[in-house]
């Protein structure tokens, strides 16, 4: 094995990552491992490979939180503005009276997704599982998605047992995780590909669960239009029942606990499909907007992509020290604001 030397960052490496890690830090945490045989090199492993990560790293267990603290605890506080001695507080029960629909005229808004992350409690995450490991991950979800309420009910597919046409059309209508991503390949979150990796949906691909893909479970709600009440509740409801079936890793530090730590907390991103065409054209505006309410803005094929027309996802930013309905309520504020915007020119 060559010796594992401190990164030789080049000046386009702007990650996190770079900028805390210290010859100190370095040095203090290069030689441990956690009890699942994670390292260092391992967790630093994309942002050295990926100069262009915003972030960097990746943790291997829950373990690798507290043993690489020293790398993770500035990270996590800059990019959540969340110190290692605060504590998350989730909250997944939608309020009694439904929001309405911040595009009421449908003119806006095509449609509405919301997912959260989940990894089990006694299973290491993703870059330090074993591949038996990530075979029990798929068997335990595999059964826990046959006991779901009516409105859920559904059937999970292999990614094996997937054409690359039907995989294709399902990564194109929005519904499946893309392959080969290069960031979760150098974090070895795609060992045995395609192996352990599959995609349950409901009837009307409403209810959705991803298997063993960047976290082992992303439980997503999606459907068209801006319901975004509508699409909280169905989540809710399908988070609740495969809570009963399955343990997910938690802690009061950092709630929901998952391998990239900009999923930390909520691990939920709620993102809204949007046409605002003349806010494209004002960037210094719509980037004030989104800035002021805490969003993020994406092209619509998912991350590090670009929208090749006027129609942006648009999510919250933030995942840690918020709970999900203050992030829905913050998206649907957010989502208002734009939309007054667009008309208002
Ligand atoms: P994630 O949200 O799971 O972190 P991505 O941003 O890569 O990851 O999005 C995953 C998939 O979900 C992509 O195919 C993307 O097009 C789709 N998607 C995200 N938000 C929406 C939305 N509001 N409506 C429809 N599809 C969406
Ligand atoms: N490539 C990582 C990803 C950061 C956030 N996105 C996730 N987790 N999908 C980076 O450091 O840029």
């Amino acid at each position: 094995m060559p010796d594992f030397k401190f990164p030789d960052f080049p000046d386009n490496n702007k990650s996190l990552l770079r900028k805390y890690l210290t010859e100190d830090i370095f040095n203090q945490l290069a030689g441990l491992k956690t009890s699942n045989n994670f390292t260092l090199e391992k967790a630093i492993k994309s942002g050295v490979e990926n100069p262009d990560s915003g972030v960097g790293i990746y943790a291997g267990d829950a373990e690798s939180y507290t043993l690489f603290a020293p790398i993770f605890d500035p990270i996590i506080e800059d990019y959540h503005k969340f110190t290692a001695s605060d504590s998350h507080n989730s909250d997944m029960k939608p309020p009694e009276a439904a929001w309405s629909n911040p595009d009421k005229e449908g003119k806006y808004i095509l449609s509405t997704r919301i997912r959260v992350g989940r990894n089990l409690a006694d299973m290491p995450l993703g870059p330090a599982i074993s591949t038996a490991q990530r075979n029990e991950v798929e068997n335990r979800a595999s059964i826990a998605l046959m006991n779901l309420p009516d409105e859920l009910k559904g059937r999970y597919y292999r990614l094996s047992n997937l054409s690359d046409e039907e995989r294709q059309k399902l990564v194109e209508d929005h519904f499946l995780f893309k392959s080969g991503d290069r960031f979760l390949e150098s974090a070895g979150l795609n060992r045995d590909w395609p192996e352990g990796r599959g995609i349950f949906h409901n009837t009307d691909k409403t209810f959705l669960v991803w298997v063993n893909e960047e976290d082992q479970l992303r439980i997503i709600s999606m459907q068209m239009g801006g319901d975004i009440f509508e699409v909280f509740s169905r989540l809710c409801k399908a988070v609740d029942s495969l809570s009963k079936s399955m343990s997910f890793l938690q802690s009061k530090h950092l709630g929901y606990i998952t391998s990239c730590p900009t999923n930390l907390g909520t691990a939920m991103r709620a993102s809204v499909h949007i046409k605002l065409p003349k806010l494209a054209d004002r960037q210094d505006l719509f980037k004030k907007i989104t800035d002021e309410h805490y969003l993020q803005i994406r092209g619509i094929h998912g991350e590090h992509t670009e929208s090749a027309e006027p129609i942006f996802d648009i999510s919250n930013k933030r995942r840690l020290g918020v709970t999900e309905v203050e992030l829905i309520r913050g998206l649907y504020d957010g989502i208002l604001a734009l939309i007054n915007k667009e008309k208002s020119f």
